[in-house]
């Protein structure tokens, strides 16, 4: 094997899997752990994919995923911290290839072979398993494996039952703050239908100190055109040119937006992301979004663009707080949290 300094940064491809308990949230915080390990920086994660079981099929469907890490520590430092890592997160060791709550498992360090009971790199069945090359090729498609780019080794395995997860595609779920009326407007000609100090108290209390992510319109709509301040603003559009929105953050695509936030989480864990309008963005990343407030006015208005109200129907209302000429309501996503784990699900 390649001689690893102490010192020297190597990359290391890894794969996630989870096929007990409330799968998506703890492929999230693996990943979030991973984030943190020692001399070491998560660069990159796919989407999460949904996977038929490979090996020994009588068992629940998988969750799968893969990431990239630039670390300083070697493979076996590096396997004994991933291994940790699991066993945090609750699991158990029973049969071979059998049904679990966390796999991490190193793939792939580019120079780096290795034959050692604990580890052996590649990873031996790297090349016939397509819930490893499916998301493996998202970040690493181009990657040579011996001898063959990811790409054309994950072409070999076509037709194995991968794919994409709708709504766990993203390992930092969103928040999401909205204000409406009775009949879910939003907005009229470019405004929102009223300035209600309460809510945007609300709205300040909870969004500050984090990032919010908005539509191109609702950039526009902010006093000056100036980003909202002590915050992170994040624009989602596929034609605002970067240079057309100084002291923004400008996303052409979701993939964009998932490396944005990996980059923001890798920069300073646990913040939050708030999708914080308009009517487009709230309707393309409700299918991230793990909580909701909505602040719903009494009254009806006259609105020409409208919340995705029938996007809550997944979601749970977890309090009502009524105000003088509002309600704050709080919503939350199906799926319980990794404090509430009891069995296997
Ligand atoms: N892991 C296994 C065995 N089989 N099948 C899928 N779909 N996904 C996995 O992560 C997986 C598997 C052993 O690690
Ligand atoms: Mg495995
Ligand atoms: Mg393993």
């Amino acid at each position: 094997m390649a001689e690893l300094k102490g010192q020297k940064e190597n990359i290391c491809y890894l794969s996630l899997g989870a096929n007990l308990g409330p799968r998506g949230e703890t492929m999230r915080e693996a990943l979030r752990r991973l984030a943190s390990v020692p001399e070491t920086r998560l660069t990159a994660v796919s989407p999460l994919y949904e996977t038929a079981p490979w090996g020994k099929l009588d068992q629940p469907a998988f969750l799968n995923a893969a990431a990239a890490l630039v670390t300083k520590l070697p493979p076996l430092a590096l396997l004994k911290e991933c291994q940790r890592i699991e066993k945090e997160l609750g699991r158990v060791r029973h049969e071979h290839w059998g049904a679990r709550t966390i796999d991490i498992d190193l793939l792939h360090m580019p120079g780096v072979s290795m034959e050692e009971p604990e580890l052996r790199l590649p990873h031996p069945y790297l090349t016939q398993r397509a819930f490893v090359l499916r998301p493996l090729a998202d970040i690493a498609g181009g990657v040579e494996i011996l001898g063959r780019t990811v790409q054309s080794w994950c072409r070999q395995t076509e037709g194995q039952g991968v794919f994409p997860s709708a709504e766990l595609a993203h390992p930092w779920p969103l928040k999401l703050i909205a204000c409406v009326d009775a009949a879910g407007g939003l907005g009229f000609q470019g405004k929102l239908l009223v300035q209600l100090p309460e809510d945007m108290a609300r709205f300040r209390r909870l969004t500050i100190g984090q990032t919010v992510i908005m539509g191109h319109r609702t950039m526009e709509s902010l006093p000056g055109r100036r980003p909202l301040p002590e915050r992170v603003n994040i624009v989602l559009s596929r034609s605002l040119p970067t240079e057309a929105a100084p002291g923004f953050v400008v996303c052409h695509t979701l993939l964009e937006l998932w490396q944005e936030l990996g980059r923001l989480q890798q920069e300073k864990a646990g913040r939050s992301f708030w999708c914080i309008g308009g009517a487009e963005i709230y309707k393309m990343l409700l299918p991230y979004v793990r909580e909701a407030q909505i602040t719903r006015l009494r009254g009806k208005y006259t609105a020409d663009c409208f919340f995705p109200l029938q996007g809550l129907k997944p979601f749970t209302l977890v309090r009502e707080e009524p105000q003088e000429h509002c309600v704050f309501q709080s919503y939350e996503a199906e799926g319980r949290m990794l404090s509430d784990e009891t069995d296997g699900d």
